[in-house]
This record gives C-alpha cells, structure tokens and sequence, in this order.
C-alpha cells in the first residue's frame, strides 16, 4: 500500500494565500461573466478583466477515504449591483457533504436542491469563525459582501468531484445584491 504522508498547509493572512500554493485556480469575470444579471456592467467591467476569485487545492488523492480540502479566497467587489460569487456546484457523487469553515472577511453560502422535484433553496451566513455544513444533495456558491477578502477552508471527501454545467446552464434561484446599501437576496429573474 503507498502509504500518504501526513501534511501541512497554512493561511498567509498577509498575502492572502495558501502556502504552500499546491494547486492555483483563479476565476476572472471572463470565465463567468454570463452568470451576472447586469450585462451592461460586465461588459465595461471586462476591459479589465478582474480576477473575481481563486481557490488553492491541497494535492490529494482524489480516492475515497481521503479528505480534500483548499483554501478559496473571493476578492471584495461587485458586478453592478451583484456582489462577487463562485460559480458553484453539484458535487459529481450528489451524497458527499462539505464543510466551509470562514477564517477572514464575511459573505453569504448560497444552496439549492431539486433533488425531489421542487426546488429547494437555503442560505447561510459567513463570517470569520463561522463552520457551515453543505449536507449532500445540495448545489453551493459563495458570495463577498464585504469590503476585504472573504477566505474559507472547504472539507469534502476524497472521490466528490465537482459538477458546473448544471448551474451554468440554469443558475442560481436567488440572486444576492446590494440594496439601499445591504446584501439583499432577490429571485433570480433567468433561472430556468
Ligand atoms: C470549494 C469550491 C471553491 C470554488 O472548494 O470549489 O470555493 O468554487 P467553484 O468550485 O464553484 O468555482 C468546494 O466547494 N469544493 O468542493
Ligand atoms: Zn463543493
């Protein structure tokens, strides 16, 4: 049996990332922008392409018994009046959970199922020190509604797998915006 080495990874709360940065994924406007109700602001938005968020993946074996886990970071912002998102997912095999733990800035967990036909929705909040369970079944996104980063740690089992086509098709139910200065979450006029 290759026998996996314990390991550590931290959080830089002066640099804001991971170290060490095993593996980089960073999420631009550009690789999202149709999933932003107000298309005027994504297209002036775009000449500059904002990197909206980026995430940093542990190296593990993506094999059962296994907990992967990153450290996803979404930078303070707002596309018109929808504040910055990831753009979320199914899990592949829908029955594995997930646990978000908050360690800087402060935002929303968005979730939905439609696992028994009618859809579900839920919403948490996310602040530094807040532990949020996503049980199995349900889509997540998270949201920025604050004025730094908004950093978490996410823990979910080794064979998950990630799913987007389905909320990149369809999207979320509701939508989180800014009104008369508060996040205010709203249908989302386009979910099909
Ligand atoms: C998280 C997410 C991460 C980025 O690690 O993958 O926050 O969001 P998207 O995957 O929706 O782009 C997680 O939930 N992993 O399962
Ligand atoms: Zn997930």
């Amino acid at each position: 049996m290759d026998l996996f080495k314990p390991i550590n990874s931290y959080y830089d709360f002066e640099n804001i990332k991971m170290v060490p940065e095993g593996e980089l994924i960073t999420r631009n406007l550009s690789d999202m922008d149709w999933m932003y109700q107000d298309q005027e602001a994504v297209k002036e938005l775009l000449k500059k392409d904002p990197q909206i968020y980026r995430y940093y993946n542990v190296d593990i074996p993506e094999e059962e018994g296994h907990l992967q886990h990153c450290i996803s970071i979404i930078n303070p912002g707002k596309v018109g009046n929808e504040y910055n998102m990831t753009k979320g997912h199914f899990h592949e095999i829908k029955g594995t959970a997930e646990i978000y733990y908050t360690i800087q800035g402060e935002g929303m967990l968005f979730m939905q199922s439609v696992t028994d036909g009618e859809p579900e929705f839920e919403a948490l909040e996310m602040k530094k020190g807040s532990l949020s369970y996503v049980p199995p079944h349900w889509a997540h996104r998270t949201i920025n509604t604050g004025e730094e980063p908004l950093a978490f740690i996410g823990i979910y089992p080794g064979e998950a797998g990630h799913v987007y086509g389905d909320i990149e098709e369809k999207g979320f139910m509701k939508l989180l915006i800014e009104k008369d200065g508060e996040p205010t979450i709203i249908d989302n006029p386009n979910y099909k």
